[in-house]
């Protein structure tokens, strides 16, 4: 038998599908990769069976020299590494952040200055869930940016609400353990709805600002692309004269921001628990990129940091827009799905230190926490010290850090003088002086005071009160609702009670309002502070038409109809950016009208897969009937109506619509008798609209009303 002679031809390499680009790595540097065309071990032996373990005899024990199967068995043992103990659900993608300019004058930091255009792999995540829990859970959303700049990783550890529960990050560990799944039955998962955690935020008094913002529709965002991000804390920014200012970072959408319909949350964490994840893969696949201007809020930088009566080291407070504009400083645009989770998504570490010359944290204690934190865990998380030569969090800036050894450690470093001062090196590497070689340096500044363990005191309440009477009605409702809901899972009435007088202390109207639906008697609170100007940038809901980009349409169809329109209205609504899926009854294809058509079209989702919950809005198509064994199609177009979502119907599609007990008057609901240009534009500025509060508050009842409430959303 004639062997084949190990061929050292390297294998001709395959040009990565255009999703799948390499991931970032520096300059010159060789990354472990898999390039043989043969199946080798770890060490480039090359295999000729992996099918079976090696035996003595077919049906004997298996030998100890099989160093494949140990080798394959054993990596396989260890391919986990442990999640996040915060933020383990995420998803991340790659893009670029291109700058404005006008943040110069404000900063010395390269990627800031005109024109330049910096990498960036951004973070989404949820906070308390597991790794594997759903994606539209209520809680706060991570937005985590790292910028890849020139002059060193800058890391932009942000969330998608402006405050925090807590003021002093000593804390965090006790909020967590509150929030987490109660440790003796671990339930429930990625929730706040339960005992341990409002038992705790109950009992801190600064917690009610963000306890408004988390029962909000923020904390239940339709897409990660939909929701706004911040930075929290306030920075201190310094420019090139050492003139230093203090800002809050801010992350605008393009899309703008929306929310789900509760309800739709809860069923979309069942039948599509990836659903953000997916949402964000398939945009960015289909070139909806999604976009955000990055902005500040630059207030002076003064001895005692305050901006008027608002402490900026105080993350329980935000700064109106009203009262300090949000000045766009530069544009992140987010274009490339990563080519491999793990390596990229997971081993992505974050940090607040992660800092480039010419921004600055400052002394809030909740970030001097963080700066301590970040760090730390890593050592855990990606097991020791060397996780930033991991590719995806390797800087694009030279290094020459001194730092040497340690577990899985990748360099070879050269030399033999690895400290400073040194003569035996030539002094190298050598120090960068601040204004001509570009070296970090803290600004100097005058820090005293006693030894103390304080929390600083502040007022509490003004700010939570004025975050919901900011709100429309309708998110106004949402809130409450939300509040209802979760102390409805409170299983100790004292907690339940504690809370309750802390929401009185805000605004007794607002508990009084979760009094009722609890059937609680309201408590009076000693301290009542209703004296701010309402601040309508805090909003979701607004008066506007966004980009529809990626929205997704689903058109209801069955055998017999107009496919004809069906296909017209689909390159239509492509044509203008969404996404398009044709449900029918069964999978496969669909026939035409007329018994011997031979027409067909491809059936993306059955009933049995698709659901309402996944789409921004419904079109039955011409000639879909309410068939007796169909059902699903007018429980469908009853479920987006409730849902507030534009439905629509083409031709006698109208009938599916009148057996659902849908008001064709309503708003958002599109009836036309063919499809046309001015029906597809229409059409698109509907879905632009995100929902349509104006049917009034959420219809619980499975069936739709006929006579739904018109009050309007306001606002
Ligand atoms: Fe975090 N946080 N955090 N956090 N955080 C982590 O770091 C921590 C806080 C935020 O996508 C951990 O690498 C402390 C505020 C995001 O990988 C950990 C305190 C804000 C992410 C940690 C806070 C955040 C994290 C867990 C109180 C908004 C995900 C894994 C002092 C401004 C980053 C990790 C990613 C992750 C600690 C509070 C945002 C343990 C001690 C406030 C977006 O280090």
């Amino acid at each position: 038998m004639s062997q084949r002679r190990p061929s050292t031809k390297k294998a001709e390499a395959a040009a990565p599908p255009p999703s799948v680009q390499p991931i970032l790595v520096p300059r010159g540097s060789k990354v472990p990769a898999q390039d043989s065309e043969f199946l080798t071990t770890s060490t480039g032996v090359r295999l000729h069976h992996t099918d079976d373990s090696l035996k003595a005899g077919s049906r004997g024990p298996t030998l100890m020299d099989d160093f494949h199967l140990r080798e394959k068995i054993t990596h396989f043992d260890h391919e986990r590494i442990p999640e996040r103990v915060v933020h383990a659900r995420g998803v991340a993608v790659h893009g670029i952040f291109e700058a404005y300019g006008n943040a110069s004058n404000l900063t010395s930091a390269g990627f800031l200055q005109p024109g330049v255009v910096t990498p960036v792999f951004t973070r989404f995540s949820t906070v308390v869930g597991s790794r594997g829990s759903a994606d539209t859970v209520r809680d706060v959303r991570g937005f985590a940016v790292k910028f890849y700049t020139e002059e060193g990783n800058f890391d932009l550890v942000g969330n998608n609400i402006p405050v925090f529960f807590i003021r002093d990050g000593i804390k965090f560990p006790d909020l967590i353990h509150a929030a987490k799944p109660e440790p003796d039955r671990e339930i429930p998962q990625a929730a706040t709805a339960h005992t341990t955690f409002w038992d705790f935020v109950s009992s801190i008094p600064e917690s009610p600002h963000m306890l408004m913002w988390a029962m909000s529709d923020r904390a239940i965002p339709r897409s990660l692309r939909m929701m706004e991000g911040f930075g929290v804390h306030t920075f201190r920014l310094v420019n090139e004269a050492m003139e230093t200012c203090l800002v809050k970072f801010h992350w605008k959408p393009v899309l703008g921001v929306h929310g789900l319909v509760w309800e739709e949350a809860q069923t979309l964490a069942g039948v599509n628990p990836d659903f953000h994840r997916a949402d964000l893969y398939n945009a960015i696949g289909a070139g909806a990129f999604p976009e955000w201007e990055l902005g500040v809020q630059v207030m002076p930088d003064s001895e005692d940091q305050f901006f008027e009566e608002i402490d900026l080291l105080d993350s329980t407070k935000l700064v109106p827009e009203e009262r300090v504009p949000v000045q766009r400083i530069g544009r992140m645009t987010l274009n490339r799905n990563p080519a491999n989770f793990f390596a990229e998504t997971e081993q992505v570490a974050f940090h607040t230190g992660h800092l480039v010359r010419g921004i600055e944290v400052t002394d809030d204690p909740l970030m001097q926490a963080r700066i301590f934190s970040y760090l730390d865990t890593q050592l855990t998380r990606l097991g020791g010290p060397n996780f930033n030569q991991i590719p995806i969090n390797r800087p694009i800036a030279p290094v020459n850090d001194n730092l040497r050894d340690g577990m899985h450690q990748q360099a070879v470093h050269h030399g033999r003088t690895p400290y400073l001062p040194n003569g035996a090196g030539g002094g190298c590497p050598v120090l960068a002086n601040p204004l001509e070689d570009g070296g970090y340096m803290h600004i100097p500044r005058p820090v005293a005071g006693p030894k103390t363990r304080e929390r600083f005191q502040g007022d509490d309440h003004t700010q939570a009160a004025m975050f919901f009477h900011s709100l429309t009605p309708v998110e106004q409702d949402h809130v409450i609702l939300a509040f209802t809901f979760e102390l409805s899972k409170v299983d100790v009435p004292a907690v339940v009670d504690r809370m309750l007088f802390r929401l009185a202390q805000v605004d007794p109207a607002i508990a009084a309002r979760v009094c009722d639906g609890l059937g609680a008697a309201l408590p009076q609170a000693e301290k009542v502070s209703l004296d701010f100007a309402p601040s309508p940038a805090l909003r979701m809901v607004k008066d506007e038409v966004f980009p529809a980009d990626g929205r997704v349409v689903q058109i209801l169809a069955t055998d017999g109809c107009d496919l004809g329109s069906v296909r017209a209205l689909k390159d239509d609504l492509i044509a203008a950016g969404l996404a398009v899926h044709v449900v029918a009854p069964h999978k496969g294809a669909i026939r035409g009208a007329g018994r011997k058509s031979s027409d067909e079209l491809t059936v993306d989702r059955s009933f049995l897969t698709a659901c309402a919950a996944e789409a921004d809005a419904v079109i039955v198509a011409n000639g879909t009937t309410p068939l007796a064994d169909v059902p699903s199609v007018v429980t469908y177009v009853q479920e987006a109506y409730r849902h507030h979502k534009t439905v629509a119907a083409v031709g006698d599609g109208l009938r599916v619509l009148e057996v659902g007990g849908i008001p064709t008057a309503e708003a958002g609901v599109l009836v036309t008798p063919k499809v046309n240009k001015a029906f597809g534009k229409t059409f698109v500025g509907l879905v632009g609209l995100h929902r349509h509060w104006e049917r009034g508050p959420l219809a619980l009842a499975a069936r739709a009303p006929a006579g739904a409430s018109t009050e309007r959303a306001g606002g």
